[in-house]
């Protein structure tokens, strides 16, 4: 295809409740959804002018990853729209499959190379009337949806918490934790729900390989994983720690790409891998972890950065690929937003059902987009 403008809407999404982690609380999700206006081939070959969406989901601060918002909107202002349109000027086209390749020689950027390759990979199975779910291998037509628990201020209103998303139907609770709050909040949950309930945990690296005693506590817990106890660079100590531990190890900051998941998966690091397409730059390289993982049986799941109705339509069609046997941070929209650029996502019966229209099947309603756009950036291809 070839792409004749690219617009950055910088957009403020109110959250209905502050949602706390390790690292800091957010209260609003600020996000650059990416517009790509193409002429691509249509399924008869013929050229169609299209619209493709891609969100980037670095936060607003460097907290979760390296990047963030402003600092992404920077990278593709600066380089990384002027190296795609630079291979387009030299190839004529871009495809989806060359966007990475495209961008190979800037290091790093992960959030920010992925937003685009997902608008690219839109515009490009739009025009073909194909779904992401189709493209990807999708083996399923809905999945079940996980919820992530913040970190509450009391254990009764944690356990208040947990019972609504149990209410609403949410399949799997995974509770954020850190020092201090960690065995107690778990045990609690773990008592009032009964074993029946599917829990797990996540540290975002709040913690050290010392910590170790500590963390063996919640193998009391059948627990079915702990994600990320220690810092993104620590795979060998993960090692360590998964050897000291009954309850899986999996992995979110530390998994960058399909390189760091086989070494993960060699070096024993992980039984699970929490996938994110923004964290290991595209939906692309999502999917050959997923393969990597399936073949090395390594379960896979989900994971999610608050994502508008786009990223949540994306990351649905990736976790019905077989290998994705835990369920997913996919929430219902309504679990962040009031309003969200979308259709909302909902719950049926526990479960986000997979978009089937062509590319992402759901678009942004454009009075909504209009609404929240704080910044807009346009540049048209030479
Ligand atoms: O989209 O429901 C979601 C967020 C799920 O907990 C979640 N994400 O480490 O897995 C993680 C975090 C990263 C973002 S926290 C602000
Ligand atoms: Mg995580």
């Amino acid at each position: 295809m070839r792409i004749i403008e690219v617009k950055l809407h910088n957009v403020r999404l109110p959250i209905v409740r502050p949602f706390t982690t390790s690292f800091g609380t957010q209260t609003v999700r600020s996000a650059i959804i990416v517009e790509v206006r193409a002429e691509a081939a249509n399924s008869t070959g013929s050229p169609t002018e299209v619209i493709g969406w891609g969100e980037c989901v670095a936060l607003a601060d460097p907290l979760y990853s390296p990047e963030y918002t402003e600092g992404a909107r920077q990278m593709m202002i600066r380089y990384l729209l002027p190296a795609l349109f630079n291979y387009q000027a030299r190839h004529g086209v871009v495809t989806a499959e060359t966007v990475g390749h495209s961008l190979r020689a800037i290091v790093g950027h992960q959030m920010a190379k992925s937003a685009l390759e997902m608008a690219v990979l839109d515009a490009q199975l739009r025009a073909r009337g194909e779904s992401f779910g189709q493209y990807l291998g999708a083996t399923v037509d809905r999945v079940p949806s996980g919820v992530s628990v913040g970190i509450q201020n009391s254990i009764p209103e944690l356990l208040d918490t947990v019972a609504e998303y149990v209410e609403d139907g949410y399949q799997r609770i995974k509770l954020k934790i850190q020092p201090g709050w960690d065995i107690e909040p778990v045990a609690a949950v773990r008592e009032h729900f009964g074993p029946n309930l599917l829990l797990q945990v996540d540290a975002n690296a709040a913690f050290t390989l010392a910590d170790a005693v500590l963390l063996r506590k919640l193998d009391a817990f059948d627990l079915l994983l702990i994600e990320q106890p220690l810092g993104e660079a620590d795979l060998r100590q993960h090692a360590e720690l998964a050897a000291l531990m009954s309850t899986p190890m999996c992995l979110d900051e530390s998994i960058s790409s399909a390189e760091t998941a086989m070494d993960a998966i060699a070096i024993k690091s992980a039984a699970v891998i929490n996938i994110k397409p923004g964290r290991v730059g595209g939906y692309l390289e999502a999917r050959r972890i997923h393969d990597i993982a399936r073949a090395s049986g390594v379960a896979v799941w989900c994971g999610g950065m608050l994502e508008t109705g786009l990223g949540r339509a994306a990351n649905a069609a990736l976790s019905a690929l077989p290998g994705f046997t835990l369920p997913g941070d996919i929430s219902a929209s309504s679990r962040y937003y009031e309003t969200d650029l979308t259709e909302p996502f909902v719950l049926d019966n526990g479960y986000i059902n997979v978009p089937t229209g062509p590319g992402l099947g759901v678009e942004p309603i454009p009075e909504i987009l209009r609404q929240l756009t704080t910044d807009l950036y346009t540049l048209a291809a030479a």
